[in-house]
């Protein structure tokens, strides 16, 4: 393998039974178009515009329909996970422009009206409108029901939100938020509200731009006295936390599918980094320590596998709820890619640790995927609570 060239990847799960010939198809056009595509895309000196870009070849390429669905039958959840898995194996940059174009649209792709499709799905799809989606505040992460932002019914034709947003992605490059603001009818989860925001509402300002450890597009967004119309209400006033709910319930499974496709490149990185390095005379995969720590990582990688899939493939067949089954994903496969890639640095030695080598990038950008569309102890939460539920209790 040549520097910078991407390792071989096992593939071998698209014959698993969850997939259809045309999910291979998809993968072999992702990976086509990864190769020629990503590298010329991003510039870790430029996040902005490497995302900007990111999303315009992704629209152009036709795979942000995967994300933004216009037609009838809405997501193909395996699709989505599928090319969050490849992306995320070529570049974690691929992978965030893509996913936030799904999330930022996905309330108006589940719950919006024939108007707010039209207007909004197309040119998100086409990579010609950047989306975000702005859930957490600073005292309401884990805690959505606990939001503190109003919007305030203005006769029968507006809102007036007020507040403070967080942790968006794409914020400062978005053109539009979904946003979640409290309407009042009930106290707690029962008085939230969706809405579609353009950017350039009056009222709506960029607070501050956060630097993270694997930087991309991230904002503090203030809201004061920002007016929109009553028609940019996503769903029934008072049915957000719903809405929040089932968009999380279809992306979650996603994030475990961005996590596994981190570990697989840590594990392939690993494997050529092992077969390529001689330690104490012979190759180091002959080792038995690198064979045991190999092992680990392959069955971790089939197990978040089988999760994230069953997960996608379940909601595609017609499943009202996966909230166990995508929690259980989600948490798995993003635990899992951590322990998976912090194994492929110590393989590395060194090297592991040093800026620019691949390991040393996913070791940062596997991080956040553990804590954001709910923290792995909020996972275990929902799984705990389904499973009283299916038992009976709770
Ligand atoms: N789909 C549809 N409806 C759902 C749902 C889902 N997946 N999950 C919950 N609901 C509904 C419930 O059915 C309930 O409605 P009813 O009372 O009519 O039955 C309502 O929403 C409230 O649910 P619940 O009582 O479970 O709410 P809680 O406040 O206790 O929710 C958790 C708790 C922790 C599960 C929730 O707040 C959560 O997922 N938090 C993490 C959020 C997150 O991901 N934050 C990161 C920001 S996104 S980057």
């Amino acid at each position: 393998m040549s520097p910078g060239e991407a390792p071989m990847s096992d593939r071998s799960f698209i014959t698993w039974p969850f997939f259809a010939p045309r999910h291979a198809e998809l993968l072999d056009r992702l990976d086509e178009w990864a190769q020629a595509n990503v590298a010329g895309l991003v510039d870790h000196h430029d996040i902005d515009g490497s995302c900007r870009k990111l999303v315009a070849a992704l629209g152009e390429a036709g795979f942000l329909d995967i994300a933004a669905p216009s037609a009838d039958q809405g997501f193909d959840v395996r699709s989505l996970c599928l090319a969050r898995e490849r992306l995320a194996w070529h570049a974690g940059l691929a992978d965030f422009a893509f996913a936030m174009q799904g999330l930022g649209t996905g309330p108006i792709s589940l719950f919006g009206t024939k108007q707010q499709k039209a207007d909004y799905l197309p040119p998100v799809a086409a990579g010609k409108r950047i989306a975000a989606f702005a859930l957490s505040e600073a005292e309401a992460g884990s805690d959505v029901a606990a939001m503190a932002t109003t919007a305030r019914a203005d006769g029968n034709d507006a809102y007036v939100i007020d507040g403070e947003k967080t942790w968006i992605s794409n914020g400062g490059i978005a053109d539009h938020y979904v946003v979640f603001a409290r309407t009042g009818e009930a106290p707690g989860a029962k008085g939230i509200s969706a809405f579609i925001v353009d950017a350039d509402t009056p009222g709506l300002a960029i607070a501050e731009r956060i630097d993270v450890i694997a930087p991309h597009p991230l904002a503090r967004i203030r809201f004061a006295n920002c007016r929109v119309p009553a028609s940019s209400l996503i769903g029934e006033a008072g049915g957000g936390f719903k809405v929040a709910m089932a968009t999380l319930d279809v992306f979650r499974a996603s994030v475990g599918a961005a996590a596994l496709g981190m570990a697989r490149r840590a594990l392939d990185e690993a494997l050529g980094r092992a077969s390529g390095r001689h330690l104490f005379g012979a190759p180091m995969s002959d080792l038995p320590l690198t064979q045991a720590a190999l092992a680990e990582m392959a069955l971790d990688i089939d197990a978040s596998a089988l999760l994230v899939y069953r997960a996608a493939w379940t909601k595609d067949q017609g499943a009202p709820r996966v909230t166990r089954e995508a929690s259980m994903a989600k948490l798995h496969a993003t635990e899992s890619a951590q322990t998976v890639i912090d194994k492929a640095v110590q393989i590395f030695g060194g090297l592991g640790v040093t800026s620019g080598v691949k390991v040393e990038e996913l070791y940062r950008e596997v991080r956040a995927l553990r804590i954001y569309e709910g923290a792995s102890e909020v996972q275990k939460l929902v799984i705990a609570r389904e499973t009283l539920k299916a038992a009976g209790g709770g």
